[in-house]
């Protein structure tokens, strides 16, 4: 039997992502620029925004789930419905300071004070490749901040002291070492 059917038919094959765990060395690449905005990229986009809900986070960056390129999505709202999509982020002007206290997938478990920007405007690519150009304050300046720095192959840990750094490593390796 034959389904009738017209137009084009949409298979939609979404992935969830392992993410790997600080200290994991592939979270220190630095990640490369998407040279093209192509189907693939959009692919990697809608796989980083489910495993981002699934998690649940705020944020995450495509070397998160160890692909090393600047990709980054984020949603602050609280319906879980306002996606915004970064690709080849940069900022282009800071100012002010704030502090928030910040957590990341990569460090479950870890929420610690950091000292970053108050205000920025980031220059991105949207997932059409069309570039764009937003100001962001707030837990939303420090989003971005805190992604970007993932491309940059640095987690928030590295902002805070030798010796939480220390002691986090120690705490995450145990955790990983108990769920095995
Ligand atoms: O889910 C997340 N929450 C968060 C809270 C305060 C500051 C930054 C963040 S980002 C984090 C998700 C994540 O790890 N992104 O890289
Ligand atoms: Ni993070």
């Amino acid at each position: 039997m034959e389904i009738p059917r017209s137009g084009p038919i949409y298979i939609c094959i979404m992935a969830l992502r392992t993410i790997l765990h600080y200290p994991d060395p592939r979270l220190r690449q630095v990640a490369k620029p998407v040279p093209v905005v192509d189907d693939t990229v959009r692919q990697l986009v809608d796989d980083m925004a489910e495993t981002m809900y699934a998690a649940p986070g705020i944020g995450l960056a495509a070397i998160q789930i160890d692909i090393p390129m600047r990709v980054v999505v984020i949603d602050i709202s609280e319906t879980r419905d306002q996606l915004q999509i970064f690709i080849n982020p940069e900022i282009t002007r800071q100012d002010g300071k704030q502090v928030f206290e910040e957590g990341c997938l990569s460090v479950p478990g870890i929420y610690d004070e950091v000292e970053r920007a108050r205000h920025v405007r980031v220059k991105a690519l949207d997932r059409h490749g069309v570039p764009f150009e937003i100001e962001a304050d707030g837990l939303f300046a420090t989003c971005i901040q805190h992604e970007i720095d993932h491309l940059n192959g640095k987690v928030f840990v590295d902002h805070l002291s030798r010796l939480k750094q220390s002691r986090i490593r120690k705490k995450i390796e145990k955790q990983e070492r108990l769920a095995m």
